[in-house]
């Protein structure tokens, strides 16, 4: 470009920001994080909640605005809030997984976070990344266009969440200690919840079931959220046709369904209409479970749509939907083949940086200096999982922003392979002597604007697993997915380069793959990692460091004052 059109260029962008920046409002929230009594399943729980909440509460924000959320813990937990697959361009420090962008709030404590908005639309949420209480501190965050801007679809007559949970009749932090003391997998979840209720198939529940209101002919836009710990969930509603309009925060080409299936971190905004006889129908969600002989929650949640003019007709019976099989795979499939972005998204179509990263479990022998009891895994073991064979271990001292920022030594090494170390059948048989993983601190590296592909391949160590893989700081192309190991002289031919759908969480099929692209335009240290949070634990993460690029507009912010340090 010549130097007086890059300088008219300028002009431009500083008059549009100026202009859009014009109706962009500053959204101040207090969080404060502490314990509160719940009555779930017949009993009640001292459970931690915000502002005493749960679900805790929903944000709602235009694209442009910025939100400034002072978080006090008044809880006996560390904690931390992430929003989950806000961009957070510049802004770091405000992304919140623990020991990663900040160190924790610790009991007493506060933090504030901001951060704006830039260019994204829908719905996303906000969950603690703090051990397992995002059991029960989590929200949704949802972002409309900005003012006097459309929707892609006919304005719908009224909104609703739909957050799925996972509730434990126990303290959730006591079931992951006890997890991280045997070495074996923590107790399965006693019930889903929608809208932190598990409904009427559960004991002491249906008094509190969770109604939706629909009037005839009206159409209600469902923001569906997954916030289970560690379950991937089918959710459907009965007789009616879900139209499919975005997830994650991105528009897509809408197309019906009858079904959804949503990993864990994954949103889905779909379209409802009162298109059926006034009545009761339920809305369900259970278990899509893909690891074999692994136990599992098969309990079903239910919320009841209703319409308005059925509302005191007591004797109608709810209408129950059938919901697939738990390891129901080809519906899965099926399913995430509808999804193609709306418009004309920007795909690289050339890539600087080419990774494969194996995604799945091990187990690791019990070492020498370890009791029995703390190997209650299989056969003696204890549980592990790994990225590329290193099982993520996070600092203790000092956030990995922060090292890289002061230039702290000795935190981590930027040594994450590019590639697997060992080569071998993914899928296949895989031989014990590569079952267990090496333990690491370890970051990649991009330079500023490279454009990066990642194979995400599943491996069968243990078992096969579809896993939720989660990147923070950007949202990305999928370009394909499939089962087996990736080929990429017969698969790369099945990328779709036009309209491919734009995510901040991947299911990565069970004994299978993806691909993903994005481009490393957010400096900072980013984590991906697996959003089930039991393969958190056992290590199923890595962190890419994004450099800086030219100039302040290419650089991490300079971190608040507020910061909290080790
Ligand atoms: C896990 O389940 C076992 C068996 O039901 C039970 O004895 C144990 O107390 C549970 N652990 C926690 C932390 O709830
Ligand atoms: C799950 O529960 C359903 C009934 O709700 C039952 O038909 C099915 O056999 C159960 N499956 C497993 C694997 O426990
Ligand atoms: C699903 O599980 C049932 C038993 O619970 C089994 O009969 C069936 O073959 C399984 N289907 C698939 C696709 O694995
Ligand atoms: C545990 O040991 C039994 C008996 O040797 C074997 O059949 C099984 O495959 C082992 N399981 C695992 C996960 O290693
Ligand atoms: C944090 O720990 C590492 C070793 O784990 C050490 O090298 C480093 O100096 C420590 N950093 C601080 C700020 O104490
Ligand atoms: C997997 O390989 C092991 C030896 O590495 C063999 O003992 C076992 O039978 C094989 N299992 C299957 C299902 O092929
Ligand atoms: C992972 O590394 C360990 C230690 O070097 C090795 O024993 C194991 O075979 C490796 N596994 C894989 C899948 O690379
Ligand atoms: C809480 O965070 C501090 C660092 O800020 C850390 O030293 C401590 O171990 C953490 N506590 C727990 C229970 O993780
Ligand atoms: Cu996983």
């Amino acid at each position: 470009m010549e130097a007086s059109s890059s300088f008219f260029f300028v002009i431009l962008v500083l008059l549009a920001s100026a202009l859009s920046s014009a109706n962009a409002r500053v959204h101040e929230h207090q969080f404060v994080v502490q314990a509160h009594k719940v009555k779930r399943l017949c009993k009640t729980h001292n459970t931690i909640t915000v502002n005493g909440q749960f679900p805790g509460p929903t944000l709602e924000i235009n694209n442009g605005d910025t939100l400034v959320v002072k978080v006090t813990n008044k809880a006996r937990y560390n904690v931390t809030i992430h929003w989950h697959g806000i961009r957070q361009m510049r802004t770091g420090w405000a992304d919140g997984p623990e020991f990663v962008t900040q160190c924790p709030i610790r009991p007493g404590g506060s933090y504030t976070y901001r951060f704006t908005i830039q260019g994204q639309e829908g719905t996303l949420w906000w969950h603690a990344h703090s051990s397992w209480l995002r059991a029960t501190v989590y929200g949704a965050l949802i972002i409309r266009p900005r003012e006097g801007d459309p929707y892609p679809f006919p304005k719908p007559k009224r909104e609703t969440p739909i957050l799925l949970g996972e509730w434990w009749d126990a303290n959730p932090i006591d079931v992951v200690r006890e997890a991280t003391r045997t070495g074996a997998a923590p107790n399965v979840s006693d019930a889903y919840t929608i809208n932190g209720q598990p409904g009427d198939l559960y004991k002491c529940s249906s008094q509190d079931t969770t109604v939706v209101p629909i009037d005839s002919g009206e159409t209600n836009l469902l923001r569906v959220i997954n916030a289970a710990l560690n379950q991937p969930l089918f959710f459907t509603v009965a007789n009616h046709k879900l139209t499919v309009v975005g997830a994650d925060a991105s528009y897509l080409k809408p197309f019906t369904t009858n079904v959804l299936m949503l990993g864990p971190g994954q949103t889905t905004d779909v379209l409802i209409t009162g298109d059926q006889p006034s009545s009761r129908y339920y809305m369900a969600a259970r278990a899509y479970q893909s690891a074999q002989n692994a136990p599992f929650d098969n309990t079903t949640t239910t919320a009841i749509l209703q319409y308005r003019s059925a509302k005191t007709a007591t004797s109608i019976k709810t209408v129950m939907p059938p919901l697939p099989a738990y390891n129901d795979t080809n519906t899965v499939t099926a399913f995430s083949r509808k999804f193609r972005s709306l418009g004309r998204p920007e795909v690289p179509t050339e890539i600087d940086e080419n990774l494969f990263f194996t995604v799945g479990l091990g187990l690791n022998k019990c070492p020498p200096n370890f009791r029995k009891r703390r190997c209650q895994g299989p056969n003696g073991t204890r549980f592990t999982s790994s990225m590329n064979n290193v099982s993520f271990v996070l600092p203790r001292n000092v956030s990995i922003l922060q090292a890289h920022h002061l230039g702290v030594p000795g935190v981590f090494t930027a040594d994450f392979p590019a590639s697997p170390p060992v080569k071998f059948d993914y899928t296949g048989n895989v031989s014990r002597s590569l079952w267990q993983p090496v333990r690491g601190t370890k970051v990649y590296k991009l330079k500023y604007g490279s454009r990066v592909q990642v194979v995400l391949q599943d491996t069968s160590i243990f078992t096969p697993e579809n896993h939720p893989i989660h990147l923070h700081g950007y949202d990305f192309y999928i370009l394909a997915e499939g089962f087996g190991n990736f080929n990429p002289k017969k698969d790369t031919a099945k990328f779709n380069l036009v309209d491919p759908p734009l995510r901040n969480t991947v299911a990565v099929p069970v004994r299978g793959w993806a691909v993903i692209r994005f481009v490393a335009d957010n400096p900072g240290a980013w984590i991906m990692h697996c959003h089930l949070d039991v393969h958190i634990n056992w290590g199923l993460a890595m962190v890419f460091l994004v450099e800086n690029g030219v100039g302040k507009l290419q650089s991490l912010e300079a971190p608040p004052a507020d910061l909290p340090l080790c």
